[in-house]
């Protein structure tokens, strides 16, 4: 089912240079970037973001982190894309991180994970909204679609 996700290459990415290479990971996979842009945080769309975590004794180092520089946020699509992303993404420490993904390639420490990925149908509906505007979306065909997909 085609779906569509929200991804954010944290401070960490951005500073490391890391966007181009991460994002040829989706692009290579044949994941449609819908809308895309770098941006700084602000304080309050970061405690919005991260809401959920507001009790967690991690949550003032978060958004002190998320807002310490630009991050690269996006819009991506493709088939089961919440799913593939998360599992492209890694696990959370990036300790236990399995090489291959994002994280086990890109990063070691946990308050440094380079990329947030949309976990739910739910999360990235309520994430694409907070920072996306309907107007910033581009709807179009890839030229290889009828290759990548059956
Ligand atoms: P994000 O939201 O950044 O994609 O990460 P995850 O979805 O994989 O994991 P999460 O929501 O549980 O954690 C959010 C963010 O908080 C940092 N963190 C987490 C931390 O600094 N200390 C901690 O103990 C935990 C659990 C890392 C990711």
């Amino acid at each position: 089912m085609r779906q569509r996700t929200f991804a954010m290459l944290k401070p960490d990415a951005v500073k490391r240079r890391l966007t181009g290479k991460i994002l040829s990971r989706f692009e290579e996979r044949g994941i449609k970037i819908i809308a895309a842009k770098t941006l700084m945080i602000s304080e309050e769309l970061a405690k919005t973001h991260y809401g959920e975590h507001s009790e967690k004794p991690f949550f003032n180092d978060l958004v002190s982190y998320i807002t310490s520089g630009p991050v690269f946020a996006m819009v991506l699509e493709s088939d089961d894309v919440i799913a593939q992303v998360r599992k492209m993404v890694g696990a959370t420490n990036p300790k236990e991180a399995d090489v291959g993904t994002i994280r086990g390639d890109y990063a070691i420490d946990l308050g440094r994970n380079v990329i947030h990925a949309s976990d739910s149908e739910e999360s990235a509906v309520r994430e694409i909204g907070l920072f996306f505007d309907e107007s910033e979306f581009c709807d179009y065909e890839l030229p290889d679609e009828d290759i990548i997909y059956e």
